[in-house]
């Protein structure tokens, strides 16, 4: 006898982060998207994973994560809508044995697919995998103040890392490997796809220029608090821009990451 779905924690936990995402105002609507990467045990639990309700094609090569299995979020789904309607909003998908195919295993109850960030987010899975086999989250974001922060900084990663370690003190403690910055591309595409991938092998925060952010993580919370710092450090640059006279010195700034034992990205203090 499978477990109800519904009740599964995976389940639940897609639908506090879509809720919560939706509430602090990142997603507005269809705008964002969430993959998990789920253990065969824990999903066999309430599927049955011989019964494979569709195939969808993928259009890339996701051959590193064949068998894989993911609960992600729906294409045109709203987060707001995720809670009320989890069987409508989410699918499960297993990367089938061709690498090119996602098997649907529960989920997109009205015909629909995985979201159009798709290959950002499986091509970004394979290389945080390859670098922390703990890896699970990928999500994506629209967070206003992150956004707002483009139309004013130069598109330079350290830079950019810079100005939110300057402005905020957790913001090295949380991100000491800094954020990666992709200039303005075209979303949904694989391009943008390999290009975040190649970002995620040394970032687990990605911002994707006038677009929004990445996070990643080896649980909800670890993804979603990377966003959150950002984000609401983005605010307080924001909100001073124009009006800074005190900004936290960069040695202050790498006494901090000491305290907690943390080595800053290279090349941004002085
Ligand atoms: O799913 O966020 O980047 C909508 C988006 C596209
Ligand atoms: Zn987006």
């Amino acid at each position: 006898m499978k477990k109800n779905i519904l009740e599964a924690p995976f389940v639940k936990e897609m639908c506090d982060a879509t809720a919560n995402m939706y509430r602090l105002g990142w997603d507005e609507r269809n705008g964002g998207n969430i993959s998990y990467l789920l253990e065969e045990e824990e999903v066999g639990r309430y599927l049955d994973l011989n019964k494979v309700i569709r195939t969808i094609p993928t259009g890339f090569d996701a051959s590193a994560l064949i068998g894989k299995i993911f609960i992600v979020t729906g294409t045109g789904k709203y987060f707001k809508n995720v809670e009320k309607d989890p069987e409508c909003n989410l699918g499960i998908v297993r990367i089938a044995n061709d690498g090119t195919t996602a098997e649907l295993l529960w989920g997109w109850s009205d015909g629909g697919k995985f979201t159009s960030e798709f290959p950002a987010h499986m091509m970004s899975h394979i290389s945080r995998l390859s670098v922390d086999p703990d890896h699970r989250i990928v999500m994506h974001s629209h967070p206003t103040y992150t956004i707002a922060m483009n139309a004013v900084c130069p598109i330079d990663e350290k830079d950019f890392t810079h100005r939110l370690w300057q402005s905020n003190t957790e913001a090295v403690v949380v991100f000491p490997d800094g954020v990666g910055v992709l200039p303005c591309m075209v979303c949904g595409t694989n391009e943008i796809g390999i290009a975040t991938a190649e970002k995620m092998k040394s970032f687990r925060l990605v911002v994707w220029t006038n677009h929004g952010i990445y996070g990643t993580g080896k649980n909800m919370d670890e993804a979603f608090g990377l966003i959150e710092t950002v984000e609401k450090t983005a605010q307080i640059y924001m909100l001073a821009l124009g009006h800074t006279v005190n900004v936290i010195p960069d040695q202050i700034i790498k006494e901090l990451a000491a305290l907690w034992n943390l080595t800053p990205l290279e090349g941004i203090l002085e």
